[in-house]
């Protein structure tokens, strides 16, 4: 089953994993360098069934992504709350202010002039994948140049995008975590994507970054005229945080059931008009949710 190379990991990085602090404060176990690979042809999709994984948020998250968004008021009218945690620590620091994260999300929906100041994350991934400014102030769409690279030369060894912009680092308010996608094209006109993500959560990150990664794959295979091959997920810093043990432990003794099927309801214009309502899962049978708190 492939989800077992991922529960396998789990296992590896509780058993063998390095115990130290990390920057959350919260202490993780770690390895360093880890490889998985996923079949996404035939419409298989790696959302785990291991636990229920909101599948709907993963691809809201990479449709905001690939429409360069930084500003956390679109994903909040979409009902995605997985990034207001640091526009939330930054306005209660710089203000002293104590309000709600409802509360605060409340009014970055309603007040544009508020989320303009206060919902911004700063260059992360919508601005480098689709704005990356050089040194001559010169704007890059590196999503449109590999598009228009898969459909003209797709045997291309230079098919990636990258989103670790080093001069722009410092004003971001999460580094990149998945920060390069390479494609590669085979003869059988299948797309096969590598993600290398420098660090990765592992009871709460990676399984939003693989649904996200494969809801990807699937729509660059349609815009250049391809299908979907495979997705293979390279990690670097791979860590399980010590508040997730038991959770970890709960979610490995649970036997994967069969794997979804995704597909696209319609072909869109162009890459930036696909819409939550174009994807279809189908046969997601998953165990229940596990909750865990996210490190910040
Ligand atoms: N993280 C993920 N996947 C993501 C994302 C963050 O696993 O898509 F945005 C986790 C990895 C790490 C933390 O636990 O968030 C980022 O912290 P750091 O920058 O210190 O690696």
């Amino acid at each position: 089953h492939p989800e077992q190379q991922y529960l396998d990991l789990l296992d590896r990085v509780l058993v063998k994993g390095d115990e130290r602090m990390d920057r959350t404060g919260v202490g993780t176990k770690s390895l360093f360098g880890e490889l998985l690979r996923f079949d996404l042809s035939a419409g298989q999709v790696p959302i785990l069934t291991t636990k229920r994984v909101y599948w709907k948020t993963a691809v809201k998250e990479m449709l905001w992504f690939l429409r360069g968004g930084t500003n956390i008021q679109p994903l909040l009218r979409d009902n995605v709350r997985i990034w207001s945690d640091w526009p939330l620590a930054r306005y209660r620091r710089e203000t002293g202010s104590d309000i709600t994260q409802a509360a605060f999300e409340d009014r970055i929906v309603a007040d544009d002039a508020f989320a303009n100041e206060w919902g911004d994350l700063g260059p992360v991934y919508g601005k480098q994948w689709r704005r990356w400014v050089d040194a001559a102030g010169t704007e890059h769409d590196q999503i449109a140049t590999l598009i228009d690279t898969l459909k003209t030369n797709p045997t291309s060894r230079r098919m990636l995008f990258h989103a670790w912009n080093v001069g722009e680092l410092d004003q971001m308010a999460l580094p990149p975590c998945h920060m390069v996608y390479q494609f590669h094209v085979n003869t059988r006109g299948e797309l096969n994507c590598l993600i290398f993500q420098r660090s990765c959560d592992l009871f709460l990150g990676a399984a939003f970054n693989f649904t996200g990664g494969a809801a990807l794959v699937h729509m660059l295979a349609q815009q250049a005229g391809l299908t979907p091959g495979e997705l293979v997920w390279v990690g670097g810093d791979v860590h399980i945080y010590l508040n997730h043990q038991d959770q970890v432990r709960e979610q490995m003794a649970r036997a994967p059931r069969p794997l979804p099927t995704l597909r696209l309801l319609r072909r869109p214009a162009s890459i930036n008009d696909y819409t939550i309502e174009d994807f279809e899962v189908s046969d997601y049978a998953p165990h229940p949710s596990i909750h865990g708190e996210v490190a910040v």
